[in-house]
């Protein structure tokens, strides 16, 4: 007995992923034979999960089970054998190629991507992470997922969970609700962009597939993930442009793990080519591809497949009528599905990805191609075209253009953005003329002593005279999110009022100069509809960010490009004169938006799903700086009930010192520079440099809280 046991557990580690099919059964005892012998079946194809299925109506739903196991893992391992020198061992089990590069990487049951999830709408995914690092936390959110009804289930460490342990295994389980492409990563640290995130798709049945006649195909080998890249750890990269003068710049693109990386030889001039990720189309059919951008830095990817238009049909899981271009751009967290329709002579194209913002020619120049290859008798499977693929031809000069990078509205090219794309969803209560609630978001990077990275007087940010040195903090409102030290959402019971920070709570201080960081909640009434205006000031450099909002999809109302040096209450008085256009009759929904840089973008939601969600930058270094606020939705009461035995954790004192935080007003505010003496609450205290106190700032935070009123 003992022996089987342990044998079973042995098994449950080496597979990939795992299965039980449980078709509606009733008592849920299913015996471990069955449980057993799934999982030798899974254990080399993971397109052979039986929940991966052709979706019918009316059909029960499945109990989807999967087994991820989390570790660090190197690229090119022994598993690869001589890859990248005989292409087909950069395909055996185990073999992380990426791009050729030797680095480590954390990834989930070895794979790069981590392994798709498949499901039909409705289908329950049990998910049990099991954490084999041997010092770090993980967590993962399932991006696109609402977890409506599943608050617990969202991934945010210290918002909906505690961070989970090391040879710990958490269970995600949640109903997919929402339908579409999707993915999952993990929500901590730089973890994402190490290598751990995967696909997710939510499938129809083709009764509720508006686009069901646009293609003949949805294959699930037709998912395009992509990521920036780079050759050292994401935590590597951070510190050293956080403290030091290395860069934040991605190396290379990888599309669904691989990439086209030469390194040239110099003894013999010869070059080593990694294999590119190839797409299979037969002459005549239509199909239709997933974008997922994973990303993980600021690279947006403008995505052209020589010789063929796109006809873009759907965004983080919401269908819009359907539009023809020429290229896509995608930021980090966004979602873009296409049909392509085969009809060019049977040869090989170029799929081309080109980098842009950090990624463009003024920095990496990282693009990327993959193969789309018609299937034909005659031709080489590993065929390439015969194109030098270069990073100028990755980008469209000229054509239509989906979700172009820092434009909106306002442009009069062939460029739609976001509020020009026509929802195929009808209207619904977020749309009503007036919003009951309106939030202005506005951010730039700010040349400030962040504590974390300088300290004056001895490195303080004016010491610093060389330029790629200096760091500059971007941050939501003149504050960064410091979480907590337990969740908010499940030891809710343990938040006292004070703990909180909100505009209103820090008038008094001087955040537009001074450091300001502590736990920035929102709270937004429940079923109330919420208008975000967010605006990317512009006075910093060219940059761009994508927002995502946990627990509620938005719709994109409008987007603009005002120019350089954009303030809040620039914004505020177009939008008083009438200058500012918003799509109320069919914007689109997403989750995941851009912002132009000096501009805004317009969202609206109808808060429905009581919870703590996050909405944040998407690029993780943003998001590691606290480059996100916390929207409280509803009251405690009307909160799902917290799942019995649920993980907690927290802060632990000593009796003794426990006595000298409790003497702390603010023991979760931070605020450097502007108070005379302030210890934070592990005690430390910090320099001061300037006590004055601006009456401007306090305007603007009072002027804010005014435009708000004014629209209620
Ligand atoms: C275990 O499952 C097999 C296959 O469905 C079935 O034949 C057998 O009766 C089950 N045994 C028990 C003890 O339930
Ligand atoms: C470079 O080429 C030389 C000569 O062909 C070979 O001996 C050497 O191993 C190559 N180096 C690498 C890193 O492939
Ligand atoms: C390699 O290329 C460089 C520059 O083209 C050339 O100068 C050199 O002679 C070449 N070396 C060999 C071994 O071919
Ligand atoms: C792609 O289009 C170009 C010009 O539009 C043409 O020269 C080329 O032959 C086409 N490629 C194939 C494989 O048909
Ligand atoms: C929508 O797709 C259909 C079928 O492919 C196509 O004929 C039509 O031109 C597309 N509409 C737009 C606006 O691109
Ligand atoms: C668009 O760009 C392609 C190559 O990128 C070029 O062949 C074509 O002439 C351009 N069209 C226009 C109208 O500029
Ligand atoms: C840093 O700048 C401050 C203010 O200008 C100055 O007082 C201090 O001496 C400088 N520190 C160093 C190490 O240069
Ligand atoms: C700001 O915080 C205060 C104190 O916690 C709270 O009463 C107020 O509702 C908050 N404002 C917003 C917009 O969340
Ligand atoms: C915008 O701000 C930057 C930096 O503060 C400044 O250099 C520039 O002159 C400003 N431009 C305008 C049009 O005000
Ligand atoms: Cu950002």
């Amino acid at each position: 007995m003992m022996m089987n046991v342990m044998l079973i557990i042995s098994i449950m580690r080496l597979t990939g992923i795992f299965a039980v099919h449980a078709p509606t059964s009733k008592s849920g005892a299913r015996n471990r034979t069955i449980y057993f012998h799934e999982v030798l079946l899974e254990d080399s194809d993971i397109d052979h999960h039986p929940c991966n299925r052709w979706c019918i109506k009316d059909e029960p739903p499945m109990i989807c089970k999967y087994h991820f196991s989390l570790e660090w893992y190197d690229v090119l391992s022994r598993a690869c054998f001589d890859c990248p020198h005989k292409v087909e061992d950069c395909f055996r089990t185990d073999c992380v190629p990426a791009d050729g590069v030797q680095r480590s990487v954390l990834v989930v049951n070895r794979k790069l991507p981590g392994p798709g999830i498949h499901v039909c709408h409705g289908d329950l995914i049990s998910v049990d992470l099991e954490n084999g690092l041997p010092s770090d936390s993980t967590t993962i959110h399932w991006h696109g997922m609402k977890q409506k009804d599943y608050p617990y289930m969202d991934g945010v460490p210290l918002v909906t969970q505690c961070p989970i342990l090391p040879q710990s295994t958490f269970r995600y389980q949640f109903v997919a609700e929402d339908p579409g492409t999707h993915f999952w990563h993990s929500h901590t640290g730089m973890q994402r962009g190490d290598g751990v995130f995967g696909p997710l798709i939510v499938r129809v049945p083709d009764e509720e597939n508006p686009h069901r006649d646009l293609y003949d195909f949805d294959l699930d080998e037709h998912v395009i993930i992509l990521m920036d890249w780079d050759h050292v750890t994401g935590t590597q990269k951070f510190t050293s442009h956080h403290h030091s003068d290395g860069d934040n710049k991605p190396t290379n693109l990888l599309v669904n793990g691989l990439g086209k990386f030469s390194v040239a030889n110099i003894t013999d001039n010869s070059t080593s080519l990694m294999p590119t990720a190839r797409f299979i189309v037969k002459k005549g059919k239509r199909y239709r591809f997933r974008i997922i951008n994973a990303g993980f830095l600021n690279c947006p990817i403008e995505l052209s497949i020589d010789n063929h238009t796109v006809n873009v049909i759907s965004s983080d899981g919401y269908d819009f009528k359907n539009v023809t271009a020429d290229s896509i751009v995608t930021y980090a967290g966004e979602r873009f599905d296409f049909v392509l329709n085969a009809d060019q002579p049977e040869n090989v194209y170029w799929m081309r990805f080109g980098g842009l913002m950090d990624c463009d020619e003024r920095f990496t120049s990282a693009h990327q191609v993959a193969v789309l290859q018609y299937e034909s008798n005659n031709m080489d499977s590993n065929a390439y075209p015969d194109d030098i693929p270069t990073y100028d031809k990755s980008r469209r000069k000229n054509g239509t253009q989906v979700n172009p990078l820092n434009q909106g509205t306002e442009s009069k090219s062939s460029f739609i953005s976001a509020p020009q794309i026509e929802s195929l969803h009808g209207w619904d209560e977020s749309l009503k003329p007036i919003p009951d609630f309106t939030y202005y978001i506005s951010y730039d990077f700010y040349r400030k002593d962040n504590p974390h990275f300088f300290k004056p007087p001895f490195y303080g940010f004016s010491n610093i005279t060389k330029e790629n040195r200096l760091t500059l903090t971007p941050q939501l409102n003149y504050m960064s999110l410091k979480l907590l030290p337990f969740p908010m959402l499940t030891q809710r019971n343990e938040i006292k009022e004070e703990m909180l920070c909100n505009e209103t709570t820090v008038r008094n201080i001087d955040c537009k100069t001074s450091y300001c960081e502590c736990p920035h909640v929102v709270n937004l009434e429940l079923n109330s509809v919420v208008e975000l205006i967010i605006i990317d000031k512009g006075f910093a450099y060219d940059a761009n960010h994508p927002f995502h909002l946990h627990g509620h999809a938005f719709r994109v109302v409008a987007m603009e490009k005002v120019g350089h040096n954009v303030t809040v209450e620039k914004v505020y008085q177009m939008d008083k004169a009438g200058k500012i256009r918003r799509n109320l009759e069919t914007p689109p929904w997403k989750d995941t938006v851009t912002v132009p840089d000096g501009g805004f973008t317009i969202l609206r939601f109808h808060a429905t799903n009581p919870g703590y969600w996050i909405f944040h930058c998407h690029i993780e270094f943003h998001a590691e700086l606290g480059m996100a606020v916390v929207f409280k939705v509803g009251e405690h009461s009307d909160m799902v009930p917290i799942p019995r035995g649920f993980p907690k954790c927290g802060n632990y004192f000593h009796p003794e010192e426990e006595v000298k935080v409790d003497e702390l007003q603010t023991p979760y505010f931070n605020s450097v520079g502007t108070m005379p003496k302030f210890e934070n609450f592990l005690g430390l205290t910090f320099d001061t440099k300037c006590t004055a106190y601006s009456n401007m700032i306090l305007n603007l935070l009072f002027y804010v809280v005014l435009g708000i009123n004014s629209f209620l």
